[in-house]
């Protein structure tokens, strides 16, 4: 039996502020810090209820991953470490904008709707970054679950995927590894050892003045020298995402503030949960060079795919990706690698499930979010042939990376910190530089605009927002204009976490995308300004 009382009274240490109203966006709620009290003490209840439903451990990970240090944010995790289903995304949304008065009686209406029983007690994981605010409102998630009587674990400071491996150990019995960090260290840092024979140039991290850079230096040890790095914002002195961190990098297409560049060295940048990476170096003239999401999804994928071949495995391969795909990127793929290409909409979700349709699915977001999936079947399959005593040399030691591969990558969501081991090892295993790695094939120049508009919900994408369906007249506009121009594309789609529009454009060359991004501000702005008056 559940009393609500503790909630009645809890609650009222964490007031909603009157007629706010929030909602559970593409990667949860994401705000300024001063309005989430109130929206971590509710999650710490859909959480215990979320966990009762599925009989298993659900994760709340405190959070604004790239967002400036003064807004914080929360994401619920379901127990294989995959984001909560999007069901429930609307409860999240429901519960936080009750009133005061009202909570109890929505709570009691998801339980009524999702038909929950009340009877055993829930197990929440609770995790946070390195913001200021986070201690505090992770404290209102865990006030959240023990009103309601259920349990937690508070893992303090985590990075965004390491909750989500934790959720997935904890939910298969260890099956996935041991639910701890340092069953996490040990797994992948087994695995990357395994891998690779020989060790690599240094690479410089960029931490974003973020947790990633203090998850590193607790894993170096376990790394036993195979991975030689140099940590530069670490949280000691800069601010979080200030001037450094993926975003940042990806988003300016300039290296961050605070690391040391010499030309031709790679340096990668983690965001600010170290959920994204992105890798980038100088050439000899000074000039940046980027390598994004598509680039990694591209060495990744080939990566893979020579393995298969190699170990003689038929297994499905597909990369998913994004609109923001860089269009070389995606017809190197098709063309050349003859892989599986999807595209979906933006949001981790999307791309995860989409993966999760293949043997083997690889994705990633061209903002550097990304991982790999393998089916069920797919491990077995690796797992049996790595042990078959019967194979050539070849196709034994083939069949043994892949199997290692499968446990380095963390499956449950992207992580920065796996992702670099595996792209470390690829790069030393293939003997490759980060320069041969860039000359895989070549970028369209293309550049992102961000416009504040008065109700960004005006705009309505379709073909996995590749195409505006409204305001009438917009797609029109750009189909005219990208016709003027070689190799071009563009597209506008409202923002899942911020509140502006996103417009895309690439072109044969710079000189045209900057012609491009002009047109579509002007037609957006115009276009837009109308429909509001
Ligand atoms: C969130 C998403 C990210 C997406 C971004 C788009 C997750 C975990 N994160 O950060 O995948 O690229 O939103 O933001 O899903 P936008 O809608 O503001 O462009
Ligand atoms: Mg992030």
């Amino acid at each position: 039996m559940v009393h609500f009382e503790g909630v009645s009274l809890k609650s009222l240490l964490h007031p909603k502020p009157a007629g706010l109203v929030l909602q559970y966006g593409t990667a949860g709620f994401r705000t300024t810090a001063r309005h989430l009290d109130h929206v971590m003490f509710r999650m710490g209840l859909l959480a215990a209820l979320r966990a009762k439903k599925t009989m298993s451990t659900i994760g709340v990970m405190v959070t604004a991953s790239h967002n400036p240090e003064e807004d914080n944010g929360v994401k619920l995790i379901d127990p294989m470490g995959e984001m909560v289903a999007v069901a429930w995304e609307s409860y999240a949304t429901q519960l936080t904008n009750a009133e005061q008065d009202a909570l109890l009686t929505t709570l009691k209406d998801i339980i009524k709707q999702e038909a929950i029983s009340m009877d055993k007690k829930a197990m929440v994981f609770v995790g946070r970054d390195t913001r200021l605010s986070s201690e505090d409102l992770s404290q209102a998630v865990l006030d959240g679950v023990s009103s309601l009587g259920d349990h937690s674990h508070d893992f303090g400071l985590v990075t965004t995927p390491q909750l989500h491996y934790l959720v997935r150990c904890q939910n298969t019995n260890g099956s996935y590894g041991n639910a701890s960090l340092e069953g996490y260290y040990q797994k992948l840092s087994q695995a990357f050892v395994q891998i690779t024979s020989k060790v690599n140039s240094p690479l410089r991290i960029d931490g974003a003045n973020g947790i990633g850079a203090l998850k590193m230096r607790e894993m170096e040890p376990f790394l036993q020298q195979r991975l030689s790095f140099n940590l530069y914002n670490d949280g000691t002195s800069g601010r979080l995402n200030h001037l450094c961190g993926a975003d940042y990098v990806k988003v300016q297409q300039r290296s961050p503030q605070g690391v040391e560049m010499v030309a031709g060295e790679r340096c990668c940048s983690f965001d600010g949960d170290a959920d994204r990476i992105v890798y980038y170096y100088h050439n000899p003239q000074g000039h940046f060079h980027l390598l994004d999401g598509d680039k990694i999804a591209t060495l990744i994928s080939t990566f893979i795919k020579e393995l298969l071949t190699q170990a003689g495995l038929n297994l499905q391969l597909a990369v998913v990706q994004t609109a923001y795909a860089n269009g070389s990127s995606t017809h190197f793929l098709q063309n050349n690698m003859k892989v599986i290409v999807e595209c979906v909409k933006t949001g981790v979700k999307h791309l995860h499930h989409a993966a999760q349709k293949f043997d083997i699915g690889v994705y990633f977001e061209a903002n550097g979010h990304g991982t790999v999936v393998f089916s069920d079947s797919a491990e077995e399959q690796i797992k049996g042939l790595a042990a078959d005593p019967s194979l050539t040399e070849d196709r034994k030691s083939a069949a043994q990376m892949l199997e290692d591969t499968v446990n380095l990558v963390n499956q449950t969501v992207g992580d920065a910190i796996s992702d670099m081991l595996l792209i470390e090892a690829v790069l030393a295993v293939r003997g490759l530089s980060v320069q041969q790695w860039d000359k895989i094939y070549t970028d369209l120049p293309n550049r992102q605009l961000k416009v504040k508009v008065a109700d960004r919900r005006a705009i309505d994408t379709t073909d996995a927002e590749r195409r505006a369906t409204s305001p009438a007249g917009l797609q029109e506009a750009i189909d005219g204009i990208v016709g003027k121009y070689s190799l071009s594309r563009s597209f506008v789609r409202p923002s899942g976490t911020e509140d502006v529009v996103r417009v895309y454009a690439e072109a044969d060359t710079q000189a045209s995308v900057h012609r491009i991004k002009h047109t579509m501000f002007y037609w957006v702005t115009n276009l837009l300004r109308i429909l509001v008056l």
